[in-house]
């Protein structure tokens, strides 16, 4: 099996990549300019010219694109192609405001898939392996975008999509795969229902990894996953703005590989917007460079995380950025704390009595925020003493207290209390606005 997917590209030296970089952002800003209404508008207004960028390091002079941008062009205003040349669309779901629509050439497709051939060449997936899609088909990027990826390095494809567990579990062993692509949130729940058929993951399938990702998950859950199933547990990190899942960590499970001859990666403050030195944490901002359709410029993601531009000891040149904290819309803010439910993950994960299942519940009382840490305990533990469990309610809200400076009220619950899910889990419920 190859270890690379494109050795030449994968391993090339850091300053050329960089000069790939360059030649690519002068094209794209001439293209988007020449093409898209929006972005002439938009560099206009800045008083910006394409022939303004000449270096990687005048990306700074360009303005930023954000979500609300997509939104108050729905569906198709961004684009710089017509209708003739999209091959397919997505779109989200607009849970959290009007929906926003994303399209594709073909050779974005392309692109889009050369970018996960690479990464699951990278974990050692390959023609002979069977990978089981469980993450959504449909208008989801999660589903149709690993599908592809699969076919492309040549590995068999079982489109599962996510739901119907037991079936999922049934095919997982007749068609022996050995590779399973969902959110880490539904690999937890076809973990428990395997148990629940008297089949164990480790013994009984031929499952080596899981590529898991569409959502934060923490060090901690992957070390649960790997040591309760016996598989590596692989981060897949993308948006569907800028294609949907794109990039993977290696076997050196030491951060997520960005494609740098596809997307240029900056971490900025997300107050001030000024890009911030490599190690230091900040708001991930992706502009595209190959993409025909959708190109972003400067594309705000929201995710916090930090970028490592020393390259991998895989032999990859590329940058990678750590674990994924979150979205600076997914913190909450506790009597003046600022906490992201990875964070509450990571001690939970911490303390060997309590499950991986939790939520976090924000109601107000008055002028005060109240947290509530919701979490189920093992089987073992729930048949203890009530006393016993009352002790276990002190330690994890100390553990929360200690890590995390947040108190919160602990709530021990029964094995199967929290929902499951079956996509992205919904770890905060905030009751303040309902
Ligand atoms: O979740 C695309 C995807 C599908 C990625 C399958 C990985 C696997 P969206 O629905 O647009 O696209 O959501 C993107 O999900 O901005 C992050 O906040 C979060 N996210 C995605 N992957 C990770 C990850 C897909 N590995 C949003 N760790 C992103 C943490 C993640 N958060």
């Amino acid at each position: 099996m190859p270890e690379y997917w494109d050795p030449l590209i994968e391993r090339m030296p850091v300053e050329e990549l960089k000069k790939v970089q360059e030649d690519k952002l002068k094209q794209l800003v001439r293209y988007v300019y020449d093409h898209s209404p929006f972005y002439r508008k938009q560099f206009d207004e800045a008083g910006i010219s394409p022939d303004d960028i000449q270096s990687l390091a005048d990306v700074k002079k360009l303005p930023f694109t954000v979500k609300q941008d997509l939104r108050d062009t729905y569906p198709t205003g961004m684009f710089c192609v017509p209708q003739k040349q999209v091959v397919r669309y997505h779109a989200s779901s607009g849970t959290t405001g009007k929906p926003t629509v994303v399209g594709y050439t073909e050779n974005d497709v392309k692109e889009w898939s050369t970018s996960l051939a690479r990464g699951l060449t990278s974990i050692g997936v390959g023609r002979e392996d069977v990978i089981q899609v469980g993450y959504g088909y449909g208008l989801f990027t999660g589903g149709l975008g690993l599908h592809y990826g699969t076919e492309m390095v040549g590995a068999s494809a079982i489109p599962t999509s996510s739901g119907n567990t037991e079936r999922q579990i049934e095919l997982m062993q007749d068609l022996g795969s050995t590779a399973i692509a969902c959110t880490p949130s539904y690999f937890l729940h076809i973990n428990e229902v395997t148990k629940k058929m008297g089949i164990s993951i480790a013994n009984d399938t031929k499952l080596k990894c899981g590529i898991f990702g569409a959502e934060p998950w923490s060090e901690e859950m992957r070390r649960r996953i790997e040591e309760q199933t016996g598989i590596k547990a692989y981060d897949i990190f993308g948006t569907s703005e800028i294609s949907g899942p794109l990039f993977t960590e290696c076997t050196y499970q030491d951060g997520i590989h960005i494609w740098a001859d596809q997307f240029l990666i900056e971490v900025i403050d997300p107050m001030t917007g000024e890009p911030l030195p490599d190690g230091e944490r900040g708001e991930l901002v992706v502009t595209t460079l190959v993409k025909e359709a959708l190109p972003l410029i400067r594309y705000r993601i929201g995710d916090l995380t930090v970028i490592k531009s020393e390259p991998c000891k895989c032999g990859r040149t590329h940058p990678r950025i750590m674990r994924i904290l979150g979205r600076t819309d997914d913190m909450i803010i506790v009597r003046g704390i600022n906490v992201f439910p990875g964070q509450v993950e990571a001690v939970l994960m911490g303390i060997p009595e309590v499950a991986e299942h939790y939520q976090l519940i924000v109601e107000r009382e008055g002028e005060l925020d109240r947290l509530t840490v919701q979490v189920e305990v093992t089987e073992n533990v729930f048949s203890d003493k009530i006393s016993d469990l009352m002790k276990l309610e002190k330690k994890v809200g100390k553990a929360l207290h200690t890590v995390l400076n947040i108190t919160g009220k602990v709530e021990l619950v029964e094995p199967g209390t929290i929902p499951r899910s079956m996509g992205k889990a919904q770890r905060v419920i905030d009751k303040r606005n309902m």
